[in-house]
């Protein structure tokens, strides 16, 4: 005669799912891992080109510091602002869901961090995976206050590609000689006209073999024959986008923003400011010195800007690198003229998603937003140095962002009016040829946003004009990737093109670069709630108001909702 015990049956039933919550906590444990940095912001003098002068940098280093992480890791990054400008940062490229509070656009999203103070940024990473960036969002200060942030697959997981022997960081920088960055906006700003062209465009921080002064510190790679090499390659310039190319190698364009691409192979890249890509290099050729090469792609004809070339050496193991350096250059790659739209457009219509069947089919709010220059006219105190005997400008549907005097979100969230409108125009509010013969118009100041419900799905056509002078702008969204569903040149029409759009497999990306004459057309839902900012990242378009703000309302769940602020968000 036995004991029988008896156990309720809903607990013998609940019993395995106590289990594997106890299993999945301890590996939700294990795995979420939070890494902890401190990057003190702080002047420090640089040699380039002749001539040395004070930079910002982060921890005295230019580029600054790689961060590197998993997918799904936390980052917390101490800020403390040792030099004697405001700064932000922003962590270009991550989502931050829920969390705009850790965004970084002075104005938007929070006050800048004064001189003397500090402010931690918690980056929770979700589907980032691939090389993202991060970057001062202050002023001009992300000249030189900026680095890669690499995302590898989560432990256990692995590339969609062969794993790379190697990995190297490629950033593409700019560098004025003589002129203190951080006055430059100011100086354009006084005097209507365009703000300094750079003396020199920076791989890796380095000019390099071509400009004065800079052949001995020129960024090299060496490599050895039959191995592969992830180039994580970032525009972090401030005005152009770029052609770069490396003489005599394909490469395998394998991701884009941080989000994987199908593999497609290609002699030269055209990368715009704000967007970063991921490239297999396959070093299969003859022993010996090649170089890597970049310049602008200057897609509004008649501006003015920096025509020079920078280099790096990519060397095979083995090539000494003597004098012999400089009778035998290394041969240059051939890149597209600086004029080459059709180069620009035959490389980025090949972007395609690595994964189908993610793209929003249905439509709740269609939006259309005109990207244009424009032309002021001056007043006794604002001198006209632009064209026509103007000030520069330039806007988005007509409105010239004008930063708040205190930042957005803090306005939202604590509802304190008069600080921005909602009144956003969702289309031109004039329709005109676009992209026709235009004369220049003046624009309206403002701060207003464009409130979208939690969840819904959005198209946004962004409209390039021939206002004043065309240029592809590359339009980076915070807060969000984005569907390219379809791209075109003239203007969007909503009875044709959507007929020819990629539902299946578009481009995911952050940073879309606009063509010259053209349109663009993306697709997302809003699911991140809170305030975030899209604007071009050509900087001098940004300093004279090519900014447009979303407030996306709370979701009805708690993981939805914005979370509550930081106690050391610093005060305006
Ligand atoms: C980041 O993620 C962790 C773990 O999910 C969560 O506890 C925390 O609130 C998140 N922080 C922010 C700022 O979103
Ligand atoms: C990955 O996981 C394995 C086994 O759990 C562990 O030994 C290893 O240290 C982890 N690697 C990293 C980089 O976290
Ligand atoms: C590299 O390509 C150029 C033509 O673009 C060719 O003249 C040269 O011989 C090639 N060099 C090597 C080492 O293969
Ligand atoms: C790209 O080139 C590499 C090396 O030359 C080759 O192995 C690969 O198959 C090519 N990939 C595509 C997608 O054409
Ligand atoms: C590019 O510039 C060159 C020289 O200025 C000019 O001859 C050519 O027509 C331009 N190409 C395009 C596509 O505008
Ligand atoms: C700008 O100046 C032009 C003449 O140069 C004048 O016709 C126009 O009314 C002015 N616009 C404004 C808004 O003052
Ligand atoms: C817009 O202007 C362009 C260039 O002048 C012209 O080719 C096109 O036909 C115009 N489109 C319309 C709808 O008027
Ligand atoms: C833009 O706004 C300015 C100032 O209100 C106005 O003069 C101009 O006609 C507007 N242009 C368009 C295309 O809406
Ligand atoms: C947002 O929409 C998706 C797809 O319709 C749905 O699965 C999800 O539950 C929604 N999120 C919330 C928080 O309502
Ligand atoms: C949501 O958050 C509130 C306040 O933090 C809490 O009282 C409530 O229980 C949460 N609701 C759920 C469903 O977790
Ligand atoms: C720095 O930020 C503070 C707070 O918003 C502001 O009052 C001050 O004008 C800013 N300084 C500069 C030089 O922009
Ligand atoms: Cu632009």
């Amino acid at each position: 005669m036995g004991l029988k015990v008896n156990i309720p049956n809903s607990i013998v039933n609940t019993l395995p799912i106590i289990f594997s919550l106890f299993v999945f906590l301890i590996i939700q444990i294990a795995e979420a891992k939070i890494h902890r940095h401190t990057f003190t912001i702080k002047s420090k003098a640089y040699t380039r080109l002749c001539n040395t002068k004070k930079i910002l940098t982060v921890n005295g280093e230019f580029p600054g510091p790689t961060l590197k992480s998993y997918r799904g890791d936390t980052l917390i990054v101490n800020v403390i602002n040792n030099a004697n400008y405001n700064i932000t940062l922003h962590w270009h490229g991550a989502r931050q869901i829920g969390n705009p509070w850790s965004d970084g656009p002075e104005y938007v999203t929070q006050c800048p961090i004064r001189p003397g103070e500090s402010y931690a940024y918690t980056i929770n990473l979700t589907i980032e995976e691939g090389t993202i960036w991060w970057h001062a969002h202050t002023q001009w200060a992300r000249a030189t206050v900026h680095g890669a942030f690499i995302v590898y697959p989560k432990n256990g997981s692995s590339y969609p590609f062969p794993k790379p022997h190697h990995e190297i960081p490629i950033i593409l920088g700019e560098w004025w000689k003589n002129k203190n960055i951080m006055d430059i906006p100011e100086n354009a700003k006084k005097t209507g006209g365009e703000p300094a062209i750079s003396d020199a465009y920076t791989i890796n921080g380095q000019p390099g073999f071509l400009y004065p002064c800079s052949k001995p510190d020129t960024f090299t790679i060496t490599v050895v024959p039959g191995l592969q090499y992830l180039l994580r390659i970032i525009n972090a310039v401030m005005d152009e986008e770029l052609f770069f190319a490396i003489a005599n190698h394909t490469l395998t364009v394998v991701a884009k923003d941080g989000l994987y691409l199908k593999h497609f192979n290609t002699s030269y890249l055209m990368i715009t400011p704000g967007q970063s890509i991921d490239v297999l290099l396959h070093a299969n050729q003859r022993s010996g010195r090649y170089f890597l090469a970049a310049r602008a792609y200057s897609s509004a004809f008649g501006a003015g800007f920096d025509k020079t070339i920078t280099t790096a050496i990519l060397q095979y193991e083995g090539v000494s690198l003597t004098d012999e350096l400089n009778q035998n250059p290394p041969v240059l790659p051939d890149l597209p003229s600086y004029n080459h739209t059709e180069a620009a457009t035959r490389f980025t219509t090949q972007f395609k998603s690595l994964r189908s069947g993610n793209v929003p089919l249905k439509v709740d709010t269609h939006l259309l937003y005109a990207i244009s220059m424009n032309l002021l006219n001056c007043s006794d105190d604002k001198p006209c140095n632009g064209p026509f005997g103007k000030r520069f400008s330039s806007s988005v549907n007509n409105i010239s962002f004008v930063n708040p005097s205190i930042d957005i979100l803090q306005a939202y969230y604590r509802r304190i009016r008069g600080v921005f409108q909602e009144d956003f125009p969702r289309n031109p509010p004039t329709k005109f040829n676009y992209t026709g013969e235009n004369l220049p118009f003046p624009t309206r100041f403002g701060t207003k946003v464009v409130v979208l419900d939690f969840n819904s799905s959005v198209e946004l056509v962004l409209q390039g004009t021939n206002v004043l002078a065309s240029d592809n702008h590359p339009i980076h969204f915070h807060g969000y990737s984005f569907y390219v569903v379809g791209s075109g040149f003239g203007n969007f029409d909503r009875e044709k093109d959507p007929l020819r759009y990629n539902l299946v497999d578009p481009p995911e990306e952050t940073t879309v670069g606009v063509p010259r004459n053209g349109w663009t057309a993306v697709r997302f839902i809003a699911s991140n709630p809170g305030v975030w900012l899209l604007h071009c990242h050509i900087e001098r378009h940004v300093t004279w108001g090519m900014n447009a703000v979303f407030i996306v309302k709370d979701g009805p769940t708690n993981l939805s909702r914005l979370v509550k602020p930081p106690p050391d968000l610093p005060s305006c």
